[in-house]
């Protein structure tokens, strides 16, 4: 795509109830528009499965992504192979688009780091990461050295709204302004950072306005549309493909589950703003539009979610049949000399598994 002074993202193309808010861009064909539905019901399955194993005891701690699809897939689809892509934990779907495995990403969330190294992808990607905004630092530097070496790609990181606030983002963002990086910073405005609603967040009025102070371009858009989603990251990388700096963008969307497993939303959350935030998810208007272009059908739908379910599983069955990592390396991979501290309470872990029969 070339890259033109006079983007035409939009900030909305698809209605909550399915309705086209202006013509779409020529590169969403209808099998372009199937892809993207297929990816957000497949990743949501997935979604749903892993929820289920932690719940059974056969996974990690893990973040959900529910009603954040559009993101992800949007992001995934519009990213080229050879640009870099800096996750945080809500980024399923856009790891699966390029190429990170539902095994993987599971080993990953069972507890094994082995799940962060992507031997099998062809991109140079960045494994998730937790803590709170370090990684648009992170983006930064892949970003600057892209800019050194002159070479045609950009660093793409993602993060939520509540990492906003912190100054790795602000210090990074600057940089990104002054140095003209090309580098895109995606937010994933859910509205909540654990129990922190958005309102007492930040006293800007929008996330994408943060761009302003560091002069480079800033975006929002609904974070629950692929189509807005993909439009804008889609001009952000070409734009950064031709040396012309970085973008802010806000994908402002809903956090339809839990913060993590470990969380209960139901605590500090309205059931009214839940179910208000179901009337805007992002695959049922999708649907909706699918079905009105004649691109879609009740046989189509079961036909996937048939598909979706058999994909998942036979990720699944190869999780579980992964070897166990040792105890040890728990242990081990932290510290280079293990502080005396911890000795008390490797000796219990090791006696604990003795118990139970383990290594
Ligand atoms: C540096 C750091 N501080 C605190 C935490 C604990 N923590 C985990 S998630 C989270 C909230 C993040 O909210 P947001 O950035 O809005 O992303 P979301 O989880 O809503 O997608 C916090 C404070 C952390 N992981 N890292």
């Amino acid at each position: 795509m070339q890259y033109t002074t006079t983007p035409r993202q939009q900030q909305q193309f698809i209605t909550p109830e399915g309705e086209l808010t202006g013509s779409l861009p020529e590169a969403m064909t209808g099998d372009w528009l199937q892809q993207a539905y297929t990816t957000m019901v497949l990743v949501r399955t997935f979604d749903q499965r892993v929820v289920a194993l932690q719940r059974t005891g056969q996974m990690g701690t893990y973040a959900s992504c529910l009603g954040q699809e559009a993101i992800g897939t949007g992001i995934g689809l519009a990213l080229q192979p050879d640009d870099v892509f800096l996750p945080y934990y809500r980024d399923q779907a856009t790891q699966y688009l390029r190429g990170v495995s539902f095994t993987r990403q599971m080993q990953y969330w069972g507890g094994d780091e082995w799940g962060n190294h992507f031997p099998d992808q062809a991109a140079q990607d960045f494994p998730n990461c937790v803590p709170i905004a370090t990684q648009v630092t992170h983006a930064a530097g892949v970003a600057s050295a892209m800019k050194i070496r002159g070479e045609k790609r950009c660093a793409l990181v993602t993060c939520g709204e509540g990492a906003t606030s912190r100054g790795d983002f602000y210090e990074a963002m600057n940089l990104a302004g002054v140095w003209q990086l090309p580098m895109i910073m995606v937010v994933n405005n859910n509205q909540w950072a654990i129990s922190v609603p958005r309102q007492i967040q930040t006293g800007a009025a929008t996330i994408a306005q943060k761009a302003e102070a560091a002069g480079i371009e800033g975006f929002q858009v609904d974070g629950n549309d692929v189509c807005a989603v993909y439009d804008v990251v889609r001009y952000a990388v070409a734009k950064a493909h031709c040396g012309k700096g970085p973008t802010l963008i806000e994908a402002v969307s809903y956090r339809l589950g839990d913060h993590t497993t470990a969380d209960d939303a139901t605590r500090y959350r309205q059931h009214e703003e839940v179910n208000a935030a179901w009337q805007r998810e992002p695959i049922k208007r999708l649907q909706t539009y699918l079905h009105q272009q004649g691109l879609w059908s009740e046989a189509k739908e079961q036909s996937l979610q048939q598909q979706c379910k058999q994909e998942v599983e036979a990720a699944v069955e190869a999780y579980l049949a992964l070897p166990e990592q040792p105890l040890a390396d728990l242990f081990d991979y932290l510290f280079e000399e293990r502080p005396r501290q911890l000795d008390h309470q490797y000796e219990r872990a090791q006696a604990k598994l003795t118990a139970l029969g383990g290594e």
